[in-house]
Parts: structure tokens; C-alpha cells; sequence
């Protein structure tokens, strides 16, 4: 039978500073994501959207300086680890559409309700930030920190998931990390791969790698594709695109070994960006790599 796949669309940008990104789900959609499930031989199932707190003025009432919009974080990954641990109860296997990265709280918390899982963050970013780190202010700059319950996330239950283990969670593809999050990373038991990694052992050995870290004595691996982990140049649709990406074979590369693996429990795809987008190439892309990630085969 099939392998059934849900898709909860999470249209935020709550946790970023750039509009624009909350209409992600769409863009994927209209991309023709069912397709490309349906090519993976996975049945798919949309579950529509979320709904995510209205503003009219984004950045006027931001609150909290350290963690713009954090009341609103908190009730969109709220609903969407609801969802998530929903979708894996009932033995399909959640796909999440952003929206900022800042879902990936929620994707990690739901994941990890009922489970020992390990995380694998393909992103050119660290996203290890806390509020009291950040030069920002934007949540999507925090979501594994969160998860982790480090700095001020320690103890905010909506955000940690406290089945998930620094020792878990691999990160794959760093280019731009803020001096803060450097220090943090070193000081935590995450396993950190940057681009310099790829280019000297290549995707396929860092890609396994990454999996060994986050499959070792647990249930399933969460794994959290940025596109932004791509280069700009197969990913323009994003909204902190840095230069020096991931190639887009590398891409379906590392998405092949993670549906080898058997391993992935849940999938999110974020940081789509429409408006920045060209011909929505960036969330035809992400269709793609899902199909990878669910196990696409070419013969
Ligand atoms: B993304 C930055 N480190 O914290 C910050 O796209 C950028 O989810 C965060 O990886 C990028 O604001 C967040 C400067
Ligand atoms: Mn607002
Ligand atoms: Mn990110
Ligand atoms: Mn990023």
C-alpha cells in the first residue's frame, strides 16, 4: 500500500522580516506538489491551512523587540505540532509547508510528542540564535535553539521538544552564521556541516553522515529543508538567499539518501517566498525535492 503523506500548510511570516512568505503553501501548491507525490508513489492528502493571526500593519506592532511576534509564533506552532503529532497518530506522515522557518518549532514539537526523534536542518543558516543573541529579532533565526531549549527557550513548553537531543540534530550546508550562534553551536552536541564540508567530502558522505547523527538510538529524523540551503541562483525565492549554495543535484542528492535512509517521520519545506520568487521556480523546486525526499525513482 501506498505511503500516505498529509500536507498542513503553515502560511506565516510572523518570524520573518520580509512579507511575502506566508503565501509559500500556495506557491508549492500551485507548483503541483500532489503531482509530484503522486510521482513518488505516495498518496497524498491536503489538509489546507492553518489559520494564522491576521495583521493588517505588520511591523507596528511587533512586540517584543528580542522576539518580534512571538505571541503569534507560539499560536501558529502551536496548531501546527497539534497537526503534525494528528498526522503521525494517524500513520501518515506530515508534510509541512512555510511560511517561515519558524513552523519548524511547531513541526519539531509535534514530531517529538510521542517519539525519541533526531533532526536533520538543511539550511545555509544556523537558526541556533536566541532571543538574547539575536541581531535580528526574527524567530526564524531561533528555531532549532527553541526546540533545543537553549537560553531563553529553556522551560517554554510550547517550544521545546524535549525528546529531541543536541547529540540528534545535524545541520548541513552553513555559509552564514552569526558570531553568537558560532559560539553556541561549539559549545552544544549538535554536529554542524558547512558548505566547505560538501565541497571536500561531497554531499553524498556528509548527507549520510548527517543521518547517522540523527537516526542513532531514535524513533525517525525530522527533517527541515530551507531552500535557502540551495544556491540563490536555483533558488531566488527566498528571502535571506546567500551565495555558494547547495547545486540542484546536490539538492535531490541528499533528499534521495534521506528517503534511502527510511528513516524521515516528517518533512517541512520553508522560506518560499513568492513575491521574491522568479516563474515560482523556487516552490516548483521544493515539489521536486519532496519527491526525493519520498523516495522518487528515475527507473
Ligand atoms: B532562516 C540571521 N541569522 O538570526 C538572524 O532563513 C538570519 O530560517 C536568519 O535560516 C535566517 O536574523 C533564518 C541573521
Ligand atoms: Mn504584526
Ligand atoms: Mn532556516
Ligand atoms: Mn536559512
Amino acid at each position: 500500500m501506498a505511503k500516505s503523506v498529509r500536507i498542513i500548510g503553515a502560511p506565516t511570516d510572523y518570524g520573518a522580516n520580509r512579507r511575502g512568505v506566508d503565501m509559500g503553501p500556495s506557491a508549492i501548491r500551485y507548483a503541483g506538489l500532489t503531482d509530484q507525490l503522486e510521482s513518488a508513489d505516495v498518496s497524498p492528502e491536503d489538509a489546507g491551512d492553518l489559520t494564522v493571526p491576521h495583521h493588517a500593519i505588520h511591523d507596528a506592532d511587533a512586540g517584543g523587540d528580542n522576539a518580534k511576534h512571538i505571541n503569534e509564533v507560539e499560536e501558529v506552532c502551536t496548531a501546527l505540532a497539534d497537526a503534525v503529532a494528528n498526522a503521525l497518530d494517524d500513520g501518515v506522515t506530515p508534510l509541512a509547508l512555510g511560511g517561515d522557518h519558524s513552523i519548524a518549532i511547531g513541526s519539531m514539537v509535534g514530531s517529538a510528542r510521542d517519539a525519541d526523534i533526531g533532526v536533520v536542518w538543511f539550511d545555509a543558516h544556523g537558526d541556533f540564535n536566541t532571543p538574547e543573541t539575536s541581531p535580528s529579532g526574527n524567530v526564524h533565526g531561533m528555531p532549532l535553539a527553541a526546540a533545543l531549549g537553549i537560553g531563553d527557550f529553556e522551560g517554554v513548553e510550547w517550544a521545546n521538544a524535549p525528546s529531541l537531543k543536541e547529540e540528534n540534530v545535524a545541520i548541513v550546508g552553513l555559509r552564514d552564521v552569526d558570531e553568537n550562534e558560532t559560539t553556541a553551536i561549539h559549545d552544544s552536541d549538535v554536529t554542524a556541516y558547512t558548505m566547505s564540508d560538501i565541497d571536500e567530502r561531497g554531499i553524498t558522505e556528509v548527507t549520510q553522515d548527517a543521518l547517522d547523527v540523527a537516526t542513532s538510538g531514535t524513533d525517525g529524523v525530522h527533517v527541515s529543508l530551507d531552500l535557502d540551503w540551495l544556491d540563490p541562483r536555483e533558488a531566488p525565492g527566498v528571502g535571506t538567499p546567500v551565495r555558494g549554495g547547495a547545486t540542484y543535484r546536490e539538492a535531490h542528492a541528499a533528499m534521495e539518501l534521506v528517503a534511502e535512509s527510511g528513516a524521515m517521520r516528517s518533512l517541512e519545506l520553508v522560506e518560499v517566498n513568492p513575491i521574491l520568487d522568479e516563474h515560482n521556480e523556487t516552490a516548483t523546486l521544493a515539489t521536486e525535492l519532496a519527491a526525493s525526499a519520498f523516495g522518487k525513482r528515475i527507473l
